[in-house]
């Protein structure tokens, strides 16, 4: 099917969080992100770039995915005629490195493929469910009462797990307190490479905490001692920083780095490598689950149509809207059932509508590209 693209537009956005996120990189009390748009035959597609303010989580910025998008990639798409996301990725390829950047493009693309086809991404995919289980993502608390209480009111809501954020110093007291109140409930938690070789023996001790998985301890380039310390416990690793393309989660596996992967979009270039990742995963019985970034409902919208494929095995840092934002950015807003999932929106592309006036209300910058 042949399209036509008239115009791509840019957007930074702000937007507040109901309550801070606290990882090992810092707090942050709102997030500054871009929405892609790509106009076409009467069609709006959206996309969503998960690169935040500060390269903390990777270099990748709001700046330097503006950057990108508009020097390189949005010029290939307009001067190339490219509509298709697959021609998309293997155009966009010869770029270095920039996934965020490329993702963000190309889910846009799938929107606009979507909503041609007038099928909704999962079935575009070969997603295999109509509901997703969703767990949620807690940060680092002021203190650990109140840790205790968000973790109280997310079970409350029917999340089917919680995941904690560590680092050095806010670890073993943490999941002793945390298991003391919940003996039972599925755990895990995620350092993001806050840890180095000096602490790998308060690594050991999680072993003790029954946590479905430790993500991400050490930094992203250093598969090597992942499979040192997957050696040493029990606990099964789970790698998110790590993981970047299918070659990395290939190492990752043949090396013994971790035994889950954690997939997100904008961290692997898009849906595209993301599903090589899936693939390969599955083919080697590694499960895996849906990462976030704090998205927009649009980003999410996104997240949701993904983790219906086949080898999701395990619940989504994949949350309700008002986990995030007073109001998200599209209708109906994400809500979880009280078994823990969230529908799969069955309008096509994305499948629910992004609001204009909030996203106008939100907007900091915009700059629009056309075909010359
Ligand atoms: O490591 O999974 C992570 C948010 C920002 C950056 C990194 C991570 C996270 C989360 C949030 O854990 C998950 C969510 O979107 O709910
Ligand atoms: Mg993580």
């Amino acid at each position: 099917m042949k399209m036509k693209i008239e115009r791509i537009e840019l957007l930074l956005l702000k937007l507040p969080y109901v309550h801070f996120f606290e990882t090992s990189f810092g707090r942050e009390e709102e997030r500054e992100f871009i929405l892609v748009k790509v106009l076409g035959q009467g069609l709006t597609a959206y996309g969503e770039v998960v690169a935040g303010k500060r390269p903390l989580y990777s270099y990748e910025t709001t700046s330097t995915a503006w950057s990108i998008l508009k020097e390189f990639l949005i010029p290939l798409v307009l001067e190339k005629s490219i509509f298709e996301p697959l021609d998309f990725y293997r155009e966009a390829k010869r770029y270095r490195g920039h996934p965020m950047a490329k993702a963000g493009l190309e889910l846009a693309l799938w929107d606009l493929k979507g909503k041609k086809e007038e099928r909704p991404l999962w079935r575009l995919y070969g997603g295999v469910r109509t509901e997703i289980p969703s767990g949620v993502s807690v940060g680092i608390e002021k203190s650990i009462p109140e840790l205790l209480e968000r973790i109280d009111s997310f079970l409350a809501e029917g999340y089917q797990r919680i995941k904690i954020k560590i680092k050095p110093g806010w670890d073993i007291n943490v999941c002793e307190e945390v298991r003391k109140r919940f003996p039972a409930i599925p755990l895990q938690v995620d350092a993001n490479g806050s840890y180095s070789l000096a602490n790998v023996e308060t690594l050991k001790r999680l072993d003790e905490f029954k946590l479905t998985m430790i993500e991400q301890p050490f930094a992203p380039y250093d598969l090597w001692n992942h499979s040192r310390l997957q050696k040493e416990i029990r606990t099964p690793l789970c790698l998110d920083e790590s993981i970047v393309s299918v070659e990395t989660a290939r190492d990752a596996h043949e090396m013994g780095s971790c035994r889950i992967v954690n997939i997100k979009v904008g961290r692997v270039g898009g849906v595209v490598e993301a599903r090589k990742i899936h693939d390969y995963c599955q083919e080697k019985r590694v499960p895996v689950w849906g990462g976030g970034m704090l998205e927009s409902g649009i980003g999410r919208a996104h997240n949701v149509h993904l983790a219906t494929l086949p080898n999701f095995k395990l619940p989504n840092d994949i949350s309700a809207s008002k986990r995030y934002y007073a109001q998200d950015l599209v209708e109906p807003q994400f809500e979880i059932s009280p078994r823990g999932t969230m529908k799969v929106p069955q309008l096509p592309g994305i499948g629910v509508v992004p609001d204009e006036r909030r996203i106008e209300k939100a907007t900091l910058k915009k700059e629009t590209f056309e075909p010359s």
